[in-house]
């Protein structure tokens, strides 16, 4: 049993993280997160206090950060600024917190030789055309659009150049595009969700043609406690569970299960450098780790994220109509 530094835990992809590791796994956590607008105490509720500890604070402290980090047996990264919309918008705090933030807490993991697992995105690859033969694997070459890409794929540069200068014990891994329940309103299958559930129609950027490699939280979870404990140092591994879904089947799909019709929404201006399409192949996770997703079904996992969404609007209601103020104000 050990103790794992959770950052961003109070987060969509961290607290599911929590979630799936006190219920799968022996360790204790100890979460470390700022509680930014992304962050949300209530998403951690219910949990054993003798197996979580919740910590706020900023991942560029570096005194906090060498505290708990010497306090911990590993570190999962999960902090991050995460959204696309915003670093368009106000590209700064990505800056501060992806990249200060990373290395802040490498410089920690360095100091107490402590294991490191950096998440990361897939979104560091750049995009494919529609009708690419291949998918992203861990050679290919970095090419990020955004400065949320741009900033998650220097941070795994810093952690590259950290493993090999200074002999952190670290791993990385990029994901696809995660859904599941504590995601923010922000994003497009809970802004939708939502949406509907309020009487708004669903907004679809462009002409919806973009795809995402739809994969469930819970797996991205057990990716991580696979490559946390057999992941080789100094590696990279995709995750992904083959799950490539254009928006507009998304959004209708959404409609269809809510009972509306599936043509019930709206066409909105696009994102700016709007990346085409992601699509991950995550061979080396499935053979050298052994690991494999368990909710390859995505309607059914949708199903169960609506719902979710249905029975928790105390927990989204607080954020929707700022969020939807803001998209107001870009046309989106
Ligand atoms: P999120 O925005 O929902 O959560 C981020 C969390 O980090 C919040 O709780 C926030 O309070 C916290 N945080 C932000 N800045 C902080 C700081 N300076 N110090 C301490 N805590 C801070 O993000 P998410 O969608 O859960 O993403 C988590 C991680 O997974 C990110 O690193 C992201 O790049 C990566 N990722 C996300 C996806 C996805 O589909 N959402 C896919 C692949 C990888
Ligand atoms: O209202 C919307 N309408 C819409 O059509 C929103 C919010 C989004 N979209 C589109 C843009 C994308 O093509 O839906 C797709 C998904 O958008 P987001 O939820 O913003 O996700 P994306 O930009 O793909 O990035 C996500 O996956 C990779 C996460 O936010 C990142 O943190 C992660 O790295």
């Amino acid at each position: 049993m050990s103790n794992i530094l959770v950052t961003g835990g109070a987060g969509f992809i961290g607290s599911n993280f929590v979630h799936y590791a006190v219920e799968n796994t022996e360790h204790t956590v100890t979460v470390l997160d700022a509680l930014t607008y992304a962050g949300n105490r209530a998403s951690l509720a219910g949990l054993p206090e003798d197996r979580v500890r919740f910590v706020q604070g900023d991942i560029t402290d570096a005194e906090l950060v060498d505290r708990l980090t010497g306090e911990a047996d590993a570190v999962v990264h999960y902090a991050a600024e995460s959204h696309n919309d915003n670093s368009l918008h106000s590209p700064r705090p990505f800056l501060d917190t992806n990249i200060v933030g990373t290395y802040t807490l490498l410089e920690a993991a360095r100091k107490h030789e402590t294991r490191f697992h950096h998440i990361s995105t897939d979104e560091v690859y750049g995009d494919l055309e529609l009708d690419d033969p291949e998918r992203f694997t861990e050679q290919t070459p970095y090419n990020p659009s955004s400065p949320y890409s741009s900033t998650k794929a220097g941070s795994d540069l810093l952690v590259r150049a950290w493993v090999r200068s200074f002999g952190v014990q670290a791993t990385i891994s990029n994901c696809s595009n995660n859904y599941g329940p504590y995601q923010h309103v922000e994003k497009f299958i809970p802004r939708q969700i939502t949406n509907v559930i309020r009487g708004i129609r669903p907004k679809l950027y462009g002409a919806g043609e973009n795809v995402r490699d739809w994969i469930h939280a819970n797996d991205h979870s057990s990716a991580v406690l696979t490559i946390l404990e057999k992941g080789r140092i100094g590696d990279t591994y995709l995750i992904g569970a083959d799950g490539e879904r254009n928006n507009k089947d998304v959004v209708e799909l959404i409609l269809e299960e809510m009972g509306q019709p599936r043509d019930a929404y709206d066409h909105v201006t696009d994102r700016a450098g709007h990346d085409l399409r992601y699509a991950i192949d995550s061979t080396k996770l499935r053979t050298e780790l052994g690991w494999a997703p368990e909710f390859a079904d995505f309607e059914s996992g949708l199903a169960a994220t609506i719902q979710w969404y249905r029975d928790n609007e105390a927990w989204w209601a607080p954020a929707k109509d700022t969020t939807e103020a803001f998209y107001a104000s870009k046309g989106q």
